[in-house]
Order: C-alpha cells, then sequence, then structure tokens
C-alpha cells in the first residue's frame, strides 16, 4: 500500500537541510574536531529540532570517539551523525498490521488541530486503492464540527461512517463502529478521536476506554494505534508522544505537515521519545498527501549531498 517517493521526502526536507547539514558543513570545513566544535554541532542538532534526548546521545557518542582517537577531523562528525541517525532505523515493520480474519481496527489519536482526520483521509484513500473496505468510527463526539468534518471526506472517498450523538460517549461510537464493521466483514475499521477534553486525564481515560471497548469487540483490536504528531510543532511533538505512548500502547507514529515549515529533525526527536516507528508521514493537505516513512530516504533527504538536492 502507498508508495514512497524519494523526491517528495527530499523536497519536503529541504528547509531542515537549510537548518542542519548546510551550517554543519560550514561549521566542520577544516577544523580539528575539538570540544568547541563539539559544542557548536550540538547546537545545530538542537536548533533542526533533533531534541535534547536524542542530540544528547549522539553527542555523547561523538565526543567518545573523539576521546579514543576515533575521530579527528571536523568532517568526520558529519559522518559519524549520519551513521548514528541511520542506526535509529533498524530493519522493521513499517507498514499496517492486518488481522486475520478482519476487521482490522485502526485506532487514530493525538492533540487537535495534528491533521487526525486528515490522515484518516489518506489511509482510506491508499486503502480503498488497495482494493479494501472500510468503515469510519466518529469518536470525536466533543468537538462541534468534527463529525462532519469526518463525513465529508467520508462522502468524498465514498466509505461510511458510524456516528454517536454530539456530546455523546465515544466508546459507544467505537463499539458500534467494529460492531458495524464485523456484521458487514470490511477489511478496517478505523476510529477518529477526540484530541482535546476538559483535560488531559479525561482525554487519556477516553482513549483507553476506546481502545478497551473495541477489544471487547473484535479480538486483539485495536490492532493498530497510530500517534498523528505535527512536524511544525517542534518538541510539543515530543511531549506529546511521551503523554499518549502512556495511555495507549501505540503501534505506530505519523508525522504530518512535513511539507510546511517544519524541521524534520523532529522525526528523530519523536523516534528517540516514544521507540514506536514512523510509519508514515504526511506531506499535503489532499488525500493523496501520505507516504510510508521510508528511512533510507529520510536520512538521504537530511544529510544528502547539497550538490545534487536541487
Ligand atoms: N500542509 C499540511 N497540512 C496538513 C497535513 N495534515 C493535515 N493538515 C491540515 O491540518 C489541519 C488540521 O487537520 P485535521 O485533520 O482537522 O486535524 P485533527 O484535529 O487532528 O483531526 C487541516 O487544515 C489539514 O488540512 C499535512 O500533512 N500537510
Ligand atoms: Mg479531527
Amino acid at each position: 500500500m502507498l508508495r514512497s517517493l524519494g523526491r517528495k521526502i527530499r523536497d519536503s526536507l529541504q528547509r531542515t537541510r537549510r537548518v542542519l547539514i548546510d551550517p554543519l558543513r560550514d561549521l566542520v570545513r577544516g577544523r580539528r574536531l575539538d570540544e568547541d566544535l563539539i559544542r557548536e554541532i550540538e547546537a545545530v542538532l538542537l536548533r533542526a529540532d533533533v531534541g535534547v534526548k536524542a542530540t544528547r546521545r549522539m553527542i555523547d557518542g561523538l565526543r567518545e570517539d573523539v576521546k579514543a582517537g576515533k575521530l579527528e577531523k571536523g568532517e568526520d562528525a558529519i559522518a559519524y551523525l549520519k551513521k548514528s541517525v541511520a542506526a535509529m532505523w533498524p530493519p522493521e515493520e513499517l507498514g499496517l498490521k492486518f488481522a486475520a480474519p478482519g476487521p482490522t481496527v485502526l485506532l487514530v489519536t493525538g492533540v487537535n488541530g495534528v491533521g487526525k482526520t486528515t490522515t484518516i483521509a489518506k489511509l482510506c484513500h491508499a486503502l480503498r486503492a488497495d482494493g479494501k473496505t472500510v468503515l469510519l468510527g466518529a469518536c470525536d463526539t466533543f468537538r462541534a464540527g468534527a463529525v462532519r468534518q469526518l463525513e465529508v471526506w467520508a462522502e468524498r472517498i465514498g466509505v461510511e461512517v458510524v456516528r454517536g450523538q454530539q456530546g455523546g460517549d465515544p466508546a459507544a461510537v467505537a463499539f458500534d463502529a467494529c460492531a458495524a464493521g464485523a456484521a458487514r466483514g470490511v477489511d478496517v475499521v478505523i476510529l477518529d478521536t477526540a484530541g482535546r477534553l476538559q483535560t488531559q486525564d479525561a482525554l487519556m481515560r477516553q482513549l483507553e476506554k476506546i481502545a478497551k471497548v473495541a477489544g471487547k469487540r473484535i479480538e486483539g483490536a485495536p490492532h493498530e494505534s497510530l500517534l498523528v504528531l505535527d512536524a511544525t510543532s517542534g518538541q510539543n511533538a515530543v511531549v506529546q508522544a511521551e503523554h499518549f505512548a502512556r495511555a495507549v500502547p501505540l503501534t505506530g507514529l505519523v508525522i504530518t505537515k512535513l511539507d510546511g515549515t517544519a524541521k524534520g529533525g523532529v522525526v528523530i526527536a519523536v523516534r528517540e521519545a516514544c521507540g514506536v516507528p514512523v510509519k508514515f508521514i504526511g506531506v499535503g493537505e489532499t488525500a493523496e498527501d501520505l507516504q510510508p516513512f521510508d528511512p533510507r530516504a529520510f536520512i538521504d533527504g537530511l544529510f544528502g549531498p547539497a550538490d545534487d538536492e536541487d
């Protein structure tokens, strides 16, 4: 399902290269890899949204290798960083895991405005193109207009929506959607959820309940719990990843809005923060703008030589 387009990832990382690899190259040129330079490299990583945790780990490793005499020249640091970022993506399952027999239930979570509903529309579009039948559950009963937004997408793509009442119990909607999905024998049920409630605690409890109820109706559900994060929110995305990972066992991340002003270092930061694979990236607002995450294309996009980029 879905093809990765190296070019699209490269394009969307253009801004990141400007704040990451371009300054790094300028910094290291002709210099010895001493403590001053290491500190300056650290500052560049932080500015590119790589995050405190991943930055510290990579910089510590760099420092050790310098002390051990393995690295000497400024340029060695870039090769080192590229290798350490690559090591964060061992071969792993990046596609969606489908249940047999179905339906497969996908739970989509994330704070308001990150792009949950849009991502669901994109997933729907890709699944339909693969010949799969899809049913949507509108579990965001909290925000006026949320159900309608999902319905507008659903009409456009040609899938049905199970909905409850505004302000009704989202877990009941999840239950009904799973029941309807099972009865109709659809391949995939996707549950859209609220991003904001009265309190963060209430939101997390609600998500736990939705997941539990889905599992009662369909064995093993939710088979995928995808957390959607907005790349333009920078280090807030890291905090969100940590919060949500505590409420529901996540199986994948979707990083949206990488087409905009986002700094792609955030992909590294969230990966480091919650250890969950990045499965998809959002690179625009239309149903076609979802791509499977391709670690190689991502790393080439971040560190690729400046000469062959445009
Ligand atoms: N540029 C861009 N905009 C996106 C992307 N994904 C979502 N959006 C926009 O982000 C806004 C919020 O999206 P929505 O799906 O309603 O977020 P939700 O509150 O999490 O359901 C909308 O204007 C979307 O068009 C993306 O990958 N790129
Ligand atoms: Mg929504």
